[in-house]
C-alpha cells in the first residue's frame, strides 16, 4: 500500500511540474522593428507577427511601432542589442542607413532578419536573412495589365496622363513600384508621366497629394498610380469631392492600387480601383522557419519571395506577363474577398 501512495504521489508531482508555466528563460526572445501603424496592410503586419510569435508557440516577442521615424528605429534596434535579444526583425523604413547598427548586432552576435521592404547594404552578410516582396515586379504587373487593358478598350494608342502617389521615399516598396512604372512609361510612347508626389503610404497624405495634383491637372489627369491602399482611399476621396469619377469606363479617371487589402479589394469589386497588386503582409510564418532553422544551427535561404498576385474589377484581361512569367488576374466579387485572410 505504502509503495502505491508513494508512486502516486510522484506522479502528482510529476504531472504538476508539466503544468508548471513556461518560464521567460525557455523563451525564445524577438525583437521587431516595424516600421510604424500607416496603413491597413501594416495593421495585419503587426497581427501576424503577434500570432505567429506568442508565448504559446514558445516566444517572448518585443514588437516596437517606430512610426515612421528613421532615428526611433535605429534606437529601437540597439535596444534589442542591449538587451541581448535572441533574434532581431527588421521592416525598414528606409534603405538607406543601416550598415553601422547591423554592424553593432552582428558583433554582439545577434542575427538579424530584414522583413517586408529591403536595406541597401554594403556587405549582405550584415543580415542573416530577409523575407519580402519583389516591388519592381508588382510594378511591372500592374502596368503590363494596364497597357493589356487599355489596348483591349481601344485605347493603345490614346495619350494617357498618369500621376503616382509614391509611397513614403526612399522605402524600398516605393523605389521598386515607382521603377515599375516609369520604366513602363519610357516603354510606351504615349504613357505621360504628368507628377510623381509621395503619399506616405497614407490615406491623409493620399487625399492631400490628389487634391493639389487635381488643382494643378485639372482635367488631364487619365490614371492615378496609388502605391498603396490607403493613399488610394484618400485619392478616391478627393476625385469625387471634386466632382469627377473614379471607375472602369474612358470618361471615368482609372485608380490603381498596391496591397489588396479587404478595404481595397471592396473598392476593386466596387469598380472604384480598377487594379489592384497584391503584397502580401502575413510573411510571419517564414520568419518562424528561418529562426527554427537558425535554433537547429541549419542556415536559411537568404532571400524568400512571398507569393502575390494581382486583382481586377473587370475581367478584360484575364493574365499578364512580367519578368518572363504569367500572372493570372481574379476578379473581385464577395467570394474572393471572403476568402482573404487579412
Ligand atoms: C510593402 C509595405 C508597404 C505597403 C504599405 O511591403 O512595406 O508599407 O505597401 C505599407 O501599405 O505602408
Ligand atoms: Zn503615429
Amino acid at each position: 500500500m505504502k509503495k502505491k501512495l508513494a508512486v502516486m504521489a510522484l506522479a502528482a508531482a510529476t504531472l504538476s511540474m508539466m503544468a508548471m508555466p513556461v518560464y521567460a528563460d525557455d523563451l525564445v526572445t524577438v525583437g521587431y522593428a516595424q516600421v510604424g501603424h500607416e496603413s491597413d496592410w501594416r495593421t495585419a503586419n503587426t497581427q501576424n507577427y503577434q500570432d505567429v510569435f506568442s508565448e504559446e508557440n514558445g516566444y517572448s516577442l518585443d514588437l516596437v511601432d517606430c512610426d515612421n521615424d528613421n532615428a526611433a528605429q535605429l534606437e529601437a534596434v540597439r535596444t534589442f542589442i542591449s538587451k541581448d535579444m535572441d533574434y532581431i526583425v527588421i521592416a525598414p523604413i528606409q534603405s538607406a542607413g543601416w550598415d553601422t547598427v547591423l554592424q553593432e548586432a552582428q558583433d554582439a552576435g545577434i542575427p538579424v532578419i530584414i522583413v517586408d521592404r529591403m536595406v541597401k547594404v554594403s556587405d549582405d552578410s550584415l543580415y542573416t536573412a530577409w523575407v519580402g516582396s519583389n516591388f519592381e515586379l508588382e510594378g511591372k504587373k500592374a502596368a503590363a495589365w494596364l497597357k493589356a487593358y487599355l489596348e483591349k478598350t481601344g485605347r493603345g494608342d490614346e495619350e494617357i496622363n498618369i500621376v503616382d502617389i509614391q509611397g513614403t521615399i526612399g522605402a524600398s516598396a516605393q523605389i521598386g513600384r515607382t521603377k515599375g512604372l516609369e520604366d513602363a512609361c519610357k516603354e510606351n510612347k504615349n504613357w505621360n508621366l504628368l507628377a510623381k508626389e509621395t503619399g506616405e503610404f497614407t490615406q491623409s497624405k493620399g487625399q492631400e497629394v490628389m487634391e493639389s495634383l487635381l488643382k494643378k491637372h485639372k482635367d488631364d489627369i487619365d490614371v492615378v498610380y496609388c502605391e498603396n491602399d490607403n493613399e488610394a482611399f484618400g485619392a478616391i476621396d478627393a476625385i469625387t469631392a471634386a466632382g469627377k469619377t473614379v471607375g472602369t469606363g474612358k470618361d471615368d479617371i482609372l485608380v490603381m492600387s498596391f496591397d489588396s487589402t479587404k478595404t481595397g479589394l471592396t473598392d476593386v469589386k466596387d469598380g472604384k480601383i480598377i487594379l489592384d497588386t497584391e503584397c502580401n503582409p502575413l510573411h510571419g510564418p517564414r520568419v518562424e522557419e528561418i529562426i527554427k532553422a537558425l535554433e537547429n544551427g541549419e542556415t536559411p535561404e537568404k532571400q524568400q519571395y512571398v507569393d502575390e498576385e494581382i486583382f481586377a474589377a473587370v475581367k478584360d484581361v484575364e493574365s499578364v506577363n512580367a519578368d518572363g512569367k504569367d500572372y493570372d488576374v481574379t476578379v473581385v466579387n464577395d467570394k474572393v474577398i471572403k476568402g482573404r485572410a487579412y
